[in-house]
């Protein structure tokens, strides 16, 4: 039976953090029937696409997406309606075509990677196979075996993601050691990788306790006390890690995502850490991340500058690799906004190598599976990644086996939203064995 789309239906629906967001349900001549939700960021970069609000103050301050609804059961079901759901690529082409901007600010990202995600799934059901494996066998993807990605797993949470006094945006544990993280393979199960990060993040929470902070969460499930320094949140995530029964560095590693765009002041270039009292040039912070690699289990750190500082990341990846050992992973996010074009220019420029895949960044799957094949061709790291705002659609973590993702960043071990992510893994590699 044919896979062509029959319907096409989106719906405002609620998010993470209850605000308004995209749900796409699809139907195909064949009888499938599917859906898929469009997550959502609370630091979105400049160089995303359109994410389209409706901007009535009267309606959840404007932060509606009845637009975006409307342009997918009006243009884009029109548009679509008769093509074959497993031609990804066409009809991710139409759809940028339709919109005709570089950013997708007419139909809006959030109406296009809706249509985009659900008609995946709907696809991958037509041909019988989990979304995974779909996802190997369609896109041509350098993948030969299917591997799990170690997580990144938040366990602190600061800057836009919760209300605490720490700057930095994410302090994550890696459950693998600095040496086998950067070989991009753990030697562990994603189950036993797992239970090592609830061990640590137990610990962790005891570590608060102890020394009289709260164990409320921030928005992706990190916990998120006001601290005295940023060096203290490092400090107490080694002693969690000790006292959880681990090596920091050979067993656990540490994940850093600045957030640096957040902080940073673009009228004197100043990266503003008030917590530490510290205003700082990109030149001393690259210094400050080079104490930290000397003291803590530093696999990577992510948007450690601004996204439009490209000296300072080009020197920060200069340096690391000259003078730090091991050299961790320089992680863009921001800065390339999971789009190809600023990757190359990336690559050319050496400003990173490893990338962080957020499909609503750029707004379809073939778009982000574009940026992916980058990423294995030049030997960057590719971390799939969640939103802070998220629905309790597990797509990115098919997604992230099928596409080779050597990492997983979808939150902690807790909120529904996120351990629905590392639930599907499981489910994943009980298959896959
Ligand atoms: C990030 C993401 C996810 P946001 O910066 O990596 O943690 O945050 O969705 O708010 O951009
Ligand atoms: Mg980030």
């Amino acid at each position: 039976m044919s896979s062509k789309i029959r319907t096409l239906q989106a719906r405002e629906i609620l998010d993470s953090r209850g605000d308004p967001t995209v749900e796409v349900h699809i139907v195909l001549e064949n009888g499938v029937r599917t859906k898929a939700s469009v997550p959502s960021g609370a630091t979105t970069g400049t160089y995303e696409a359109l994410e389209l609000r409706d901007g009535d103050s009267k309606r959840f301050k404007g932060l509606g997406v009845l637009k975006a609804v409307q342009n997918v059961n009006t243009k884009l079901s029109k548009l679509l309606k008769g093509i074959e759901a497993t031609n990804q690529e066409v009809i991710d082409r139409m759809m940028i075509e339709l919109d005709g901007t570089p950013n997708k600010s007419k139909i809006g990202a959030n109406a296009t990677l809706g249509v985009s995600l659900a008609c995946a799934r709907a696809a991958a059901l037509s041909e019988g196979k989990p979304l995974y494996w779909y996802f190997q066998d369609h896109f041509h993807l350098p993948v030969s075996s299917f591997n799990l990605p170690i997580p990144m797993l938040n366990i602190f949470n600061g800057g836009k993601h919760a209300d605490t006094n720490l700057d930095i945006q994410e302090i994550m544990i890696a459950p693998c050691g600095l040496k086998e993280g950067l070989s991009g393979k753990s030697s562990r199960s994603f189950a036993e990788m797992m239970r090592i990060s609830w061990d640590v993040f137990r610990w962790l929470g005891l570590v608060l306790l102890e020394r009289g902070y709260d164990t409320d969460v921030g928005i992706e499930g990190g916990y998120a006390p006001d601290i005295q320094s940023t060096m203290e949140a490092l400090d107490m995530i080694v002693e969690a890690i000790k006292k959880a029964g681990y090596r920091p560095g050979d067993d656990i590693s540490i994940a850093l995502d600045i957030g640096a765009p957040s902080i940073y002041n673009p009228s004197n270039k100043e990266y503003v850490f008030k917590l530490d009292h510290s205003f700082l040039n990109s030149a001393a912070l690259i210094q400050l991340y080079e104490s930290w690699t000397e003291k803590y289990p530093i696999l990577s750190i992510e948007d450690g500058l601004d996204e439009n500082d490209w000296d300072g990341w080009k020197k920060l990846s200069k340096i690391a690799a000259e003078r730090w050992s091991p050299k961790p992973y320089i992680v863009a996010d921001d800065l390339f906004a999971t789009n190809s074009e600023r990757m190359i220019r990336g690559i050319k420029e050496k400003a990173a190598n490893a990338v962080i895949i957020k499909p609503n960044q750029v707004g379809t799957v073939s778009e982000t599976i574009d940026t992916i094949k980058l990423a294995h061709q030049n030997k960057y790291a590719v971390v799939m990644c969640h939103r802070s705002g998220e629905t309790n659609d597990d797509f990115i973590a098919d997604f992230a086996v099928g596409a080779g993702a050597q990492f997983i960043k979808a939150g902690s071990i807790n909120r529904g939203e996120r351990v629905a992510k590392y639930n599907r893994l499981l489910e994943i590699e009980e298959e896959i064995k």
